[in-house]
């Protein structure tokens, strides 16, 4: 039998779900209902629900119907693993409804209804369109099929705006905007974007989101590892003979800090656990930098080294210990202090996190993407230290890998995922990395444009890399 409302009865005593809860409102549209999004926002969300029924879920998915499709036959319920010392379960009802692009137009009038206060994103930091300078990529093909007037919104941003010209239109006040993703100063970038967008047709509708709509910036974290036949086995015997399609995992761990606008943002998030602060920023840089960027590391240099996921990686001696010193003496130095955050603490708490043994988090999946995720990861490091006429030498080698994992991969004739590949594997197929470094400086993808001028940064990075083609690892070994 099929996991739904009607089935909630029968789900084991000892999974916690939303058994008596009543009809809920939709205040929230979400876009991107992937594994994170429901794994971490759903759950708080999920919790609030409890004392607040107005703040449900319609989730949107612009692309794919997959999932989407598992999850509203299912009511949208779906169950939660939680990975721990012990493994925990918990069915999320936070969603009303799941839509795809062919409920497009319930999405419109979702977004013009006046109930729904809060639109969130996770969309991945390629989600938005943006160029490498982080304004808005006029000339990306999303952004120019949804300025030719689409059917249907091709892009977050598109969406967004089309909401906000209803509401505006209506006089209906604006919802909150708030970007959950990976991508420094989200909230600034996205206002930017949206602002940018609607001035490209109508300047008065980009004066007023200018003025009146609040973007506030987040940092979201939980690692949240795909869907595998492990957690499918795991919720099916937990269940006992209840079927969920669209299980999601994840550890423990979930922090959200979101800035503070001097105003509600809809749902008391920090009544469920929420960080509201005016210092988003100082918990974003150490976050990205320390967590992302280490995973980033063992994410490049793990796969060349043979290895499958973090923890796996975590307990190469000379991988460990190489990160361990990269965060101490390149990235926190950088790091300005965060008042109510010990780095060190921090950065102890993230390494202990990535050895979860019970967490098997593939080291591909974070491959994904190097060319968005890097600028921010390791990139923005790499700058401060060179502003500070320093030489980074592990985020260099980090880097380096990269570049060797590309040579590699091209050479292999293994598919990059990331929204780049198709340069990427062009610019790789030279096989020399003092010439790919260069070229992905100059074009800003994975190597921030700020060092395609920074000789000696490229040479050190393109010395890593060949060392890490050559099976040199005493780049690891580097003081
Ligand atoms: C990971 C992140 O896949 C990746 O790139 O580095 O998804 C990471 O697991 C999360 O940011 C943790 O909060």
């Amino acid at each position: 039998m099929r996991l739904a409302k009607a089935t909630l009865p029968q789900v084991p005593d000892d999974i916690a779900a939303p058994r008596t809860r009543g009809p809920l409102g939709v205040g929230i549209v979400h876009f991107g209902p992937g594994a994170f999004h429901r794994a971490h926002q759903a759950a708080y969300i999920d919790a609030l629900l409890d004392r607040d029924s107005r703040w449900g879920i319609a989730a949107v998915s612009m692309r794919s119907r997959g999932t989407v499709d598992a999850l509203a036959a299912q009511d949208g319920l779906y169950t939660l693993a939680i990975r721990d010392a012990e493994t925990s379960h918990r069915i999320i009802g936070a969603h009303q409804r799941f839509l795809g692009p062919a409920e497009a137009a319930e999405t419109r009038a979702l977004l013009a209804d006046p109930g729904v206060g809060l639109v969130t994103t996770t969309v991945t930091e390629k989600g938005y369109c943006l160029a490498p300078d982080g304004t808005l990529d006029i000339n990306h093909p999303d952004i120019v099929a949804d300025l030719a007037g689409a059917d249907v919104p091709a892009s977050v941003v598109g969406w967004i705006v089309t909401g906000l010209a209803a509401r505006r239109a209506a006089g209906i006040a604006p919802y909150v905007v708030m970007p959950c993703d990976n991508l420094a100063n989200n909230g600034a970038k996205l206002k930017a974007a949206l602002v940018a967008f609607a001035r490209a047709t109508d300047h008065d509708l980009a004066d007023w989101i200018e003025r009146d709509v609040a973007v506030p910036a987040t940092m979201v974290d939980s690692i949240t590892p795909a869907a595998d036949e492990a957690l499918a086995t795991d919720v099916a015997a937990a269940l006992d003979g209840l079927v969920d399609e669209a299980p999601v995992q994840r550890e423990a761990f979930a922090q959200w800090v979101i800035e503070d606008i001097g105003r509600p943002l809809g749902p008391d998030l920090a009544s469920v656990g929420a960080t509201v602060t005016a210092d988003v920023a100082g918990y974003e840089r150490a976050k990205l930098r320390i967590l992302n960027g280490a995973h980033s590391t063992l994410a490049y240099a793990g796969l060349l080294r043979g290895h499958a996921s973090v923890s796996d990686a975590m307990g190469d001696p000379a991988l460990a210990t190489f990160v361990e010193a990269m965060i101490a003496d390149d990235i926190a130095p950088m790091l300005a202090p965060v008042a109510g955050l010990d780095l060190r603490a921090y950065a102890q708490a993230v390494l202990t996190r990535f050895r979860n043994p019970v967490i098997v988090h593939r080291l591909e999946q974070i491959a994904m993407d190097g060319s968005q995720k890097l600028p921010y990861r390791l990139g923005d490091t790499l700058i401060a230290n060179r502003a500070a006429d320093r030489m980074p030498t592990r985020v260099v080698a980090a880097l380096g890998c990269w570049i060797a994992f590309l040579v590699t991969r091209t050479k292999s004739g293994t598919p990059i995922a990331d929204p780049a590949a198709d340069t990427l594997a062009r610019i790789a197929t030279s096989g020399d990395p003092r010439r790919i470094a260069a070229e992905v400086a100059e074009r800003g993808i994975g190597l921030p444009t700020a060092i395609a001028g920074d000789t000696a940064a490229l040479d050190a990075i393109a010395d890593a890399a060949s060392r890490a083609l050559a099976g040199d690892w005493s780049i690891l070994d580097r003081r």
